[in-house]
């Protein structure tokens, strides 16, 4: 049967793309194809006979397969775009087969409602609950992404069995989900311009999947998680000023209290979110998502680097065995990379501050000190960008099968070295300054303590990097929009066309991909570490965090929506092995704060009289067991589940369960679900 339906098109509501288009409301896939063209841009034809004929293919087999398409040329008439979009009838169908999480109302799964595998004889309004982003229960994403699948899917299954390296001899570029525009609009305004509402945070998970959903509930829990902090570091600060206008120096009886309340800030927030994380993966269902991840297409397309081993191919998607030696040799090279850059980090920083105590102060005189702390903050930058040329090519290489191993292995990679270029300038001031010979210069603190200078650091280093980062993430992709957009236009008015009429897949064609949350979870695990590690070196870090996060939700939200594609369908279980890195820098916040009031602060001094190096060393070991105690204390006695909210979830998974079955029974007492088995196993079998 085949049927080309032509999508709705509603007027009214405009999109913030091009206020002359209409939105397309119907979830979509843009198929783009190149066409041979030659100088003058008139298409050759060698286009117009092959491609023509293949593209002609591609549609024939889009709309076998119960898809519709509309297609659509640039402007310039260099591309040819295929708006693929799925009817409600082929959706049902699909879902049903794939067994699409889809989710029971309150009032058919009480008392919360559950998520259960979608069966069409179930879907009333009454029972699964609409989406609120795309038709009937699906969301547009979930219409998105089967529509991407039945692409390669093969034909005797349902599928257009699209080859699509085999297309790119016919001039196929690439494919991409076009934004929802409707969607889009509501998401901006509340969310992308709203600056202290609460995130719409499922409409964003619905929309965007739950990886970006997952970013953005961090991202809103770290920044609330901060006032605290925040409104206790600013009291500090005064406290702060009071001393040093009093004593020349920021030391003070409460710098010992406020290192061990940091401390016990961030072991407290690590086990709140963690609580918050599960309670996530019931309301999203992403509990089991790991275990069934499929492999990366990187993975699968390295078939010279993988080896056929009888008995350990997955005939499911083609995947052959890849010998873990391998892997390990690349991940040796990694390592050693890796320390090649740390070590250049070690030099880096140490020569700086050489350059900033002995040689500076003869050349500039006062001001030798500022430039030093900016040149540290340079390098540190420097660095980063340096290094992150290499990390994921080196991730790369090590072809890990899933898409969490590969990010794992990437976050361990980066997590080493940016720990050591973030914090080592500070870790140099805390303790190595006065203390140790540095490639054969001792270098010595100002007569007011280092403590002062650790300040100075601390500050240079992490306000330089929070203004350039903000800039960076604001201005990059504004930047790179700008260019497109120019390019376009001026090329259309090369060709006397008004740049206002072009299409909206021409439009989000334009537009960069969207890189991934990586980034985004780095910059704020980093400032976490700023704001822990130290904190009476900078008591004011966590209200600068603070401040700076309000900004960086909208920012991050505005990126999103408004100058990449829409992302592609992704999952997370969780935030991953930033847990871990997050964990790491609690255990060594309570280590470095310890060693700060006992060995670089004099707030000590306060409350004991004559410390001797060897009491020092006394205190600070005790206090550090005393914390670590407490942390795991804590742990235990905050537990990461809410039980009362997990009953009741669990509950409703019950109730959810007992209402399919009934839903299911035919009049003649067999069950749907065994039926749905046999088909589910008959389609995988034969994939
Ligand atoms: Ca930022
Ligand atoms: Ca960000």
């Amino acid at each position: 049967m085949s049927q080309v339906q032509v999508p709705n098109r509603h007027k009214g509501s405009v999109g913030a793309g091009d206020p002359n288009l209409a939105p397309i409301n119907d979830p979509s896939v843009i198929l783009v194809f190149q066409r041979a063209v030659d100088d003058k841009g008139s298409v050759t034809e060698q286009d117009a006979d092959k491609a023509v004929k293949e593209r002609g293919r591609v549609r024939a087999a889009l709309v076998t397969c119960n898809l519709s398409v509309e297609d659509s040329k640039s402007l310039d008439e260099k591309y040819v775009f295929f708006r693929v979009s799925i009817p409600m009838s082929t959706m049902k169908t699909e879902a049903e087969r794939r067994m699409l999480p889809v989710r029971f109302t309150p009032k058919a799964a009480p008392p919360l409602g559950a998520w259960v595998p979608f069966f069409a004889k179930g879907s009333t309004p009454s029972t699964m609950e609409p989406s609120s982003d795309g038709k009937g229960p699906f969301s547009s994403l979930q219409m998105c992404h089967v529509i991407e699948e039945m692409f390669t899917m093969e034909k005797k299954l349902g599928g257009a069995g699209l080859e699509f390296e085999k297309l790119k001899e016919f001039g196929f570029v690439e494919y991409f989900y076009l934004h929802h525009e409707s969607i889009r609009r509501i998401l901006e305004e509340s969310w992308g311009v709203q600056w202290i509402a609460k995130q719409p945070l499922n409409l964003v998970r619905t929309y965007f999947g739950d990886k970006v959903g997952l970013y953005f509930a961090f991202l809103g829990f770290y920044t609330s998680s901060l006032w605290v902090p925040a409104i206790v570091g600013v009291l500090m600060t005064f406290t702060q000023l009071y001393s040093y206008s009093q004593f020349g120096s920021v030391d003070n009886p409460f710098v010992p209290l406020y290192c061990c309340f940091v401390s016990l800030w961030g072991v407290i927030f690590c086990n709140n979110w963690k609580k918050f994380e599960h309670q996530l993966q019931y309301e999203w269902n992403t509990r089991n998502f790991e275990t069934s991840e499929k492999p990366r297409a990187a993975f699968l397309q390295a078939t010279n680097r993988t080896q056929t081993r009888k008995g350990l191919i997955n005939p499911e998607v083609n995947e052959v065995f890849y010998s873990p030696t391998w892997r390990l040799v690349w991940i040796t090279l990694s390592a050693s990379i890796c320390f090649v850059f740390i070590a250049m980090v070690l030099f880096t920083t140490s020569y700086i501050f050489i350059l900033k105590d002995v040689t500076f102060p003869h050349i500039f005189g006062p001001s030798g000190a500022i430039i030093g702390g900016i040149l540290n903050a340079v390098s540190i930058m420097i660095m980063n960008f340096l290094y992150e040329l290499v990390e994921h090519r080196l991730t790369e290489l090590e072809l890990w099968r899933t898409d969490t191993e590969y990010e794992d292995s990437l976050i361990a990679k980066d997590f080493a070295f940016k720990f050591v270029n973030s914090y080592f300038s500070l870790f140099f001031t805390a303790f190595v300054l006065g203390n140790f010979h540095v490639l054969g210069h001792r270098l010595s603190c100002p007569a007011e303590g280092c403590s002062n200078t650790v300040m100075e650091t601390l500050g240079y280093v992490f306000i330089s990097q929070l203004f350039f980062q903000q800039l960076l993430e604001i201005g990059v992709p504004a930047v790179q929009k700008r260019i497109h957009a120019y390019r376009a236009a001026k090329e259309l008015a090369e060709k006397g066309h008004e740049p206002r009429t072009a299409s909206r897949e021409q439009i989000e064609f334009f537009y960069p991909k969207y890189p991934g949350v990586f980034f985004d979870y780095q910059e704020m695990v980093i400032q976490f570490g700023y704001v822990t590690m130290f904190a009476a070196a900078l008591p004011l870090a966590a209200t600068l965090a603070l401040l700076n996060n309000i900004v960086e939700i909208r920012v991050d939200a505005m990126k999103l929506l408004t100058c990449y594609r829409r992302p592609s369908f992704n999952s997370a279980q969780d935030i991953g092995s930033w847990h871990h890195v997050l964990d790491i820098l609690v255990t060594i916040s309570i280590m470095t704060n310890v060693a700060y009031i006992g060995f670089t602060s004099d707030g000590l001094g306060f409350y004991f009289a004559d410390l001797t190096m060897n009491s020092r060393l006394w205190i600070v070991l005790i206090a550090e067991h005393v914390l670590l105690l407490m942390k795991i204390v804590l742990s235990t006695m905050m537990p990461a589940i809410d039980e009362k909210v997990m009953y009741e979830h669990e509950a409703s998974i019950f109730a959810a369960n007992q209402k399919v079955h009934t839903l299911k029974q035919t009049p003649d007492g067999v069950v749907q679900q065994d039926l749905n088995r046999v088909a589910k196993s008959t389609f995988t079998d034969a994939e």
